[in-house]
């Protein structure tokens, strides 16, 4: 049996992200991949109830404390991931370590520090992230009362996305970083998103799952 494939949706706000990992699972099923949702922060567990307090602001953390929690948030269901992949099942997962690195170095953490805690966790397959103007995300509906839900820190973000995009390129070679523009419509994105997916299922069947910046 082939494996699953794990696939890493980023982006910024606004970007539709949370429209397209559904629709993406459901592309897959109608494919007859089975697939499943992970959702990071992965709100529901113990870890997760302390990230969303912080996120809503009813606690304040240390910068470092945060950023160790997300990374903890996505070790403590590694297990879980590897599983579903072992088993055929493949993974969509809603934001990953490199949400975790773009949001933490612009808060101005040292940027290799903040890799580093999630190295060894699964290598997602491809990662597509989800690009917007500046321009287009002011036109969409306003942002939400949540932490880093503001154009300064979304502007900083994207910049550091981009040194992501360098590091994942360095460390894992081309192809695992994938640019799609989230400015057509919800259906231009999902055509898109399955353009480059699809390929990705084939090819992952023979290959070993790998290892996040190792
Ligand atoms: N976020 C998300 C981080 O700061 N670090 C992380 O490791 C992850 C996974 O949490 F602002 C941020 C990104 C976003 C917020 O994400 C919650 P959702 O997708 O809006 O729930
Ligand atoms: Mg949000």
């Amino acid at each position: 049996m082939p494996r699953g494939a794990l696939i890493v949706l980023e982006g910024l706000d606004r970007s539709g992200k949370s429209t397209q990992v559904d629709r993406l699972v459901a592309r897959l099923n109608a494919e007859g991949y089975r697939a499943r949702l992970h959702k990071f922060p992965d709100r529901t567990t113990a870890i997760g109830q302390m990230i969303d307090a912080y996120l809503r602001s009813t606690a304040e953390l240390d910068d470092h404390a945060i950023h160790l929690l997300f990374s903890a948030n996505r070790w403590e269901c590694h297990s879980a991931i590897e599983k579903d992949l072992a088993d055929g099942i493949t993974v969509v997962a809603d934001r990953y370590a490199f949400s975790g690195i773009a949001f933490s170095a612009a808060k101005g953490l040292d940027f290799t520090y903040c890799l580093s805690p999630d190295t060894g966790l699964p290598l997602p397959d491809v990662t597509l992230y989800l690009t917007l103007s500046p321009e287009t995300a002011a036109q969409r509906s306003a942002y939400g009362a949540e932490r880093y839900e503001n154009v300064d820190t979304q502007t900083a973000v994207r910049a550091q996305f981009a040194k992501v995009a360098e590091e994942v390129a360095r460390w894992h070679g081309d192809g695992r970083w994938v640019e799609v523009s989230a400015e057509g419509s919800v259906e231009e994105v999902e055509r898109d998103i399955w353009g480059a997916v699809k390929g990705v299922m084939v090819r992952v069947g023979d290959e070993p799952v790998g290892r996040l910046w190792e």
